[in-house]
């Protein structure tokens, strides 16, 4: 019974996703769907984004509570949109889609939309994203992949940031990167800093690609 309505949900979340997909596409955006803990650096990655593309870096960004984030990436230059879940672990693609009625996107533009930081839960529900990405920062070790397969399962790309932390924390890089690709062998994995801002050239360069692969 349990399972039935889970299926049932995620079922009319798969279609208010493919809605908006469709307007994902017909205003030519590329969005990426960012899912981690809380406090591997979404939002600073966002932040170092935001320096160059200000506004075209739209963000819809979502927590349990507060509207911290989206001040903090207004305030770097890009433009954000705060979804408060009010105690809901997860964004859903209805959500998505109210928030995108009120907020004003740029055609052609990147829409990153920030997940509740949760590993478990943002993984099965689609927003209509063209890419999901998963963020593990070095702090919290590199187990992370085979404890969360079906997040690092769905990702497309790993941010593995904070590796200026690396001479000071226990944290195995190959190992993690091994462990993405038996789950994943096409997932792409970029090594990021927000403090050195080292790794973020090869990322944007990654969007850049994808973004002309979509047309
Ligand atoms: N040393 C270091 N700290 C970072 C880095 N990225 C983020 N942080 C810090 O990690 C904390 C959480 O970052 P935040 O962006 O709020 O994480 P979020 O919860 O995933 O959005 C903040 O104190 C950041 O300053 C990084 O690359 N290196
Ligand atoms: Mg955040």
């Amino acid at each position: 019974m349990e399972q039935k309505l889970d299926i049932q949900i995620q079922s009319i979340n798969d279609e208010v996703a493919y809605q908006n997909r469709q307007y994902f596409d017909q205003i030519g955006l590329l969005v990426l769907n960012m899912i981690s803990s809380p406090g591997s650096g979404k939002t600073s990655i966002l932040e170092v984004m935001a320096q160059t593309l200000g506004k075209k870096l739209h963000v819809i960004t979502g927590d349990v509570q507060t509207d911290l984030d989206a001040e903090r990436l207004v305030k770097a230059g890009a433009k954000a949109f705060q979804i408060q879940t009010g105690g809901s672990c997860h964004l859903t693609a209805s959500m998505v889609q109210k928030a995108l009625r009120v907020f004003d996107i740029e055609p052609n533009s990147l829409l990153v939309i920030e997940n509740i930081g949760n590993l478990v839960c943002p993984s099965t529900y689609n927003l209509g994203e063209h890419i999901k990405i998963a963020v593990v920062s070095t702090a919290e070790g590199d187990e992370k992949p085979i404890k969360y397969p079906a997040l690092f399962t769905r990702a497309q790309a790993v941010l593995v940031n904070k590796i200026d932390l690396l001479p000071y924390v226990a944290f195995n890089i190959d190992r993690l990167a091994s462990d993405c690709y038996k789950l994943n062998n096409k997932v792409r994995i970029f090594k990021t800093s927000c403090v050195t801002k080292e790794g973020f050239g090869e990322w944007m360069d990654f969007l850049y690609q994808v973004k002309k692969s979509l047309g």
